[in-house]
């Protein structure tokens, strides 16, 4: 195994807002990925990289041993399962809530709800939880369209601001979790790399201690 420690991100709010906390480790970028092409960003610290991958793909890489840390949301780790990894931050960054939603006044709900979203395996827990028989629709993006074209009854989705729920005509009905980006972690690099692993954890810990 080489001595490379590789870190899995997405672009965007994961991206910005791991920034400060990796900067605390010593780790700065040489390379935009909002502005770059290359998916494997190089740093100042010859021995430390980054790939660039969407955020739902960040538990994979990181439980297969591609990268051997990563920073994702709650919501995709619930959704992954976690197996393989070890979450040992709450970095606190990307904070949203992951909730169930519906047309605003949208009334009594249907005998077999219809729900679509992203977080199938997640959504289908929480309604087994609760004995409540739903329909699940996968779909990839843009969930807060389906109930204005009939496609679903209610959505599930993570929710900021609220505002676009606000714009297409939704309001939050049930709250399913609080989220926020964790720090994962591969098991075997966990092991096999642990003075360096474990370095560079307490280092974003203490950084996450700092931030607020
Ligand atoms: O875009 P891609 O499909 O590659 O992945 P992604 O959309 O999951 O990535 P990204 O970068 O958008 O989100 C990464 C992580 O940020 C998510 O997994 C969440 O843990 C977290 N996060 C925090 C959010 C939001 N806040 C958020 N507001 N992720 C998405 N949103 C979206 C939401 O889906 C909705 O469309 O923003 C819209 C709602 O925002 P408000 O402010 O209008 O409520
Ligand atoms: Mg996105």
């Amino acid at each position: 195994m080489s001595n490379t420690l590789t870190i899995a991100l997405s672009k965007g709010r994961i991206f910005k807002e791991t920034l400060p906390l990796l900067a605390h480790a010593g780790i700065v970028p040489v390379d935009d990925p909002e502005t770059s092409r290359k998916l494997i960003l190089d740093t100042n610290q010859a021995d430390v990289k980054l790939v660039i991958i969407r955020a739902s793909d960040v538990p994979t890489y990181v439980q297969y041993g591609a990268a051997d840390l990563g920073v994702a949301g709650k919501d995709v780790l619930m959704e992954h399962g976690g197996e393989g990894l070890y979450e040992p931050v709450d970095l606190n960054i990307a904070r949203c809530k992951l909730m169930v939603a519906g047309p605003v006044g949208g009334g009594a709900e249907p005998e077999r709800m219809r729900i679509a979203t992203k977080y199938v395996h997640t959504t289908r827990r929480y309604y087994a939880e609760r004995g409540r028989q739903v329909e699940i629709i996968k779909l990839y993006g843009s969930m807060e369209l389906a109930p204005l074209v009939g496609l679903a009854d209610r959505i599930v989705d993570v929710v900021d601001t609220g505002n676009t729920l606000k714009a297409n005509g939704l309001e939050p009905l049930e709250h399913i979790a609080d989220i926020s980006s964790r720090l994962v972690v591969n098991k075997a690099s966990m092991k096999m790399k642990h003075e360096r692993v474990k370095e560079f954890i307490d280092r974003i810990a203490e950084a996450v201690g700092r931030s607020d």
